[in-house]
C-alpha cells in the first residue's frame, strides 16, 4: 500500500475526549471515528487490525471444534420473552418497532436466538457435543460509553453457544473454551488470565473472566503472580483428549474479579509477596449455565434411553472490538502503539527519506515491490513530508518494522531496519531486509 493512496487522517493533537492512551492513540492514528457516543466508524487502519484480531479468534474457534455461523443483528422480542429476559434485560436493550409495529430488538447477546436455532434442529443426544459460534455486531445501551472501543456500545463480539446432554459433557466444552481462549489471546501477545468471575445477566454458577492486567482496567482483579507465568497450551493441543490438567494447573492458583474475591482465602492461599492486587481489561468472558436456557425455551433432546431432557449449555464472549484497544494499553511507548506482529496493520513500512531523489525513490519501488510480491503486508510511505515527520508517523501507527531509505545509506548500498518493538536497529542490503522479511 502507497501512503499517498492511503487514507490514513492522522491528527497532530491529542483529542481532549480521550481519557486513556489507547482511545487516544486510536483517534490519533487515524484507526476509528466516533460517529454517536459509544458507536464507532472504522477507518482503514483500524478495520486492518479488528479483522486480523477476528481472524486469530475464528482459527483457535475453530481448532477446538467450534462452528461458524452468522446470526443476524436484529431478533424478534418475543424470542425474549420465552426466556423471561425482555423484560429483566432493563434499559441497555435497544428496542425497535418495525413498520408493522412488530418489536424487535439490537442483539446485546445470543443465547435465545442460537437455543431456537438448535430446538429446530437438534433433537437426540447422538448430534452432540456441539458448538456453534458467530462475530457480530452487539448493542448495548451502556449507561456510560467510555474509553473508546474498550466500552462502546455498539461492539464486535464472537460468542459462542454450547449444547451438551449432561453436566460432564458441558464442562468438557467449557475446558475446550477455556483452553482455545489461553491460545488465542497469546497468540495477540497478550497476557489473559483466567478468574473466577461473577455471571451477572448470562446467568450460571460457573464463570470465568480473561483478564489483560492494566491500570486503565475496569475491572479490579486478585491474583497470586506465578498464574502470570504459566505455560501457554501449544497448538497440537488435542481437544479430544483430557484438557483437565491444564485447567487444573490454571485454576489452582488463586485468580478472582473483585465480585467474587474472598479476602480470607487470598491470604490463607497466596503468600504476601505473591498477591497481586490491581485493575484489569475483561477481553473475554465464558460461563456454564446449566439448562437455564433450555428450560425455558424447550430445547430438549432424546437421550441414550429415549427419554427426552433439557440441553446442558455454555456460552463464550470474546470482545473483538475490545481487543483492540486492549492491545494497545498493553503496548505503546510516548511515541505511540507498538503492535505486536500478529495484528499489526502492516508488517513492514518503506520511509523514503528524500522524496524525488532518483536513487533513493528507485531503491524504494524496488524494495516495495519485492516485499509485495513476497506477501508481507507492507506500507510505503511515498509522501513529500520531511523525514522527521515519517519518523513520527511509522512510530504513532506502530509497524513492527520500519525500513528507513536514505541516500546515505544507499551510497553504502544500506537501507536502516528499525524494530519497532525494542527501537533496535540494524544495516543491511535490501536484499537482506526483502530475505529477513519474507522468511
Ligand atoms: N453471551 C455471553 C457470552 S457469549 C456474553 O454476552 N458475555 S459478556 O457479556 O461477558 O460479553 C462478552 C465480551 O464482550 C466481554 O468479555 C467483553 O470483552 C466484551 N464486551 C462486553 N460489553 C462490551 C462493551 N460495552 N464494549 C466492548 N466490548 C464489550
Amino acid at each position: 500500500m502507497r501512503l499517498s493512496r492511503f487514507f490514513l487522517p492522522i491528527l497532530k493533537e491529542n483529542p481532549k475526549e480521550a481519557e486513556i492512551v489507547s482511545h487516544r492513540l486510536m483517534l490519533r492514528a487515524g484507526m476509528m471515528r466516533q460517529e454517536a457516543a459509544g458507536i464507532y466508524a472504522w477507518l482503514p487502519l483500524g478495520f486492518r487490525v479488528l479483522k486480523k484480531i477476528e481472524q486469530i479468534v475464528r482459527e483457535e474457534q475453530d481448532r477446538a471444534g467450534a462452528l461458524e455461523l452468522l446470526m443476524p443483528t436484529l431478533q424478534l422480542a418475543d424470542l425474549w420473552r420465552e426466556s423471561g429476559r425482555y423484560d429483566a434485560y432493563g434499559p441497555e436493550m435497544l428496542r425497535i418497532l418495525d413498520r408493522h409495529k412488530r418489536e424487535l430488538l439490537y442483539g446485546p447477546t445470543n443465547e435465545e436466538m442460537i437455543t431456537e436455532i438448535f430446538r429446530s434442529y437438534v433433537k437426540s443426544y447422538k448430534n452432540l457435543p456441539l458448538n456453534l459460534y458467530h462475530i457480530q455486531w452487539k448493542f448495548r445501551d451502556e449507561q456510560r460509553p467510555r474509553f473508546g472501543v474498550m466500552r462502546g456500545r455498539e461492539f464486535l463480539m464472537k460468542d459462542a453457544y454450547s449444547f451438551d446432554l449432561d453436566e460432564a459433557g458441558a464442562r468438557r466444552s467449557y475446558n475446550k473454551m477455556f483452553v482455545a481462549y489461553l491460545r488465542t489471546f497469546a497468540r495477540m501477545g497478550l497476557k489473559a488470565i483466567p478468574m473466577r468471575a461473577e455471571t451477572g445477566p448470562i446467568g450460571g454458577d460457573l464463570s470465568h473472566e480473561f483478564i489483560v492486567l492494566a491500570e486503565t482496567g475496569e475491572s479490579g482483579v486478585f491474583c497470586d503472580k506465578d498464574v502470570l507465568d504459566l505455560p501457554i497450551p501449544p497448538d497440537d493441543v488435542d481437544y479430544d483428549g483430557d484438557l483437565n490438567p491444564i485447567i487444573k494447573q490454571w485454576t489452582s492458583l488463586y485468580a478472582a474479579t473483585e465480585d467474587v474475591h474472598d479476602a480470607a482465602r487470598f491470604e490463607s492461599e497466596v503468600p504476601a509477596e505473591k498477591r497481586v492486587n490491581t485493575r484489569g481489561i475483561e477481553v473475554g468472558q465464558i460461563f456454564y449455565f446449566g439448562t437455564k436456557y433450555s428450560d425455558s425455551m424447550k430445547a430438549l433432546v432424546a437421550g441414550p434411553d429415549g427419554v427426552d431432557v433439557p440441553i446442558h449449555g455454555g456460552s463464550y464472549g470474546v470482545g473483538v472490538s475490545r481487543l483492540v484497544g486492549a492491545i494497545i494499553e498493553a503496548c505503546h511507548d510516548d511515541a505511540g502503539i507498538k503492535w505486536p506482529e500478529a495484528v499489526a496493520p502492516f508488517r513492514a513500512a518503506i520511509l523514503n527519506l528524500k522524496q524525488g531523489d532518483a536513487a533513493v525513490d528507485g531503491a524504494c519501488e524496488k524494495l516495495y515491490r519485492e516485499l509485495t510480491a513476497k506477501g508481507v503486508d507492507v506500507l510505503y510511505d511515498d509522501t513529500d513530508q520531511r523525514a522527521g515527520a515519517k519518523f513520527a508517523a511509522a512510530d504513532l501507527i506502530g509497524i513492527p518494522w520500519q525500513i528507513l531509505v536514505g541516500p546515505k545509506g544507499l551510497a553504502d548500498g544500506k537501507v536502516e531496519v528499525k524494530r519497532r518493538s525494542d527501537g533496535s536497529r540494524e544495516n543491511m542490503s535490501p536484499a537482506d531486509v526483502v530475505a529477513k522479511l519474507a522468511g
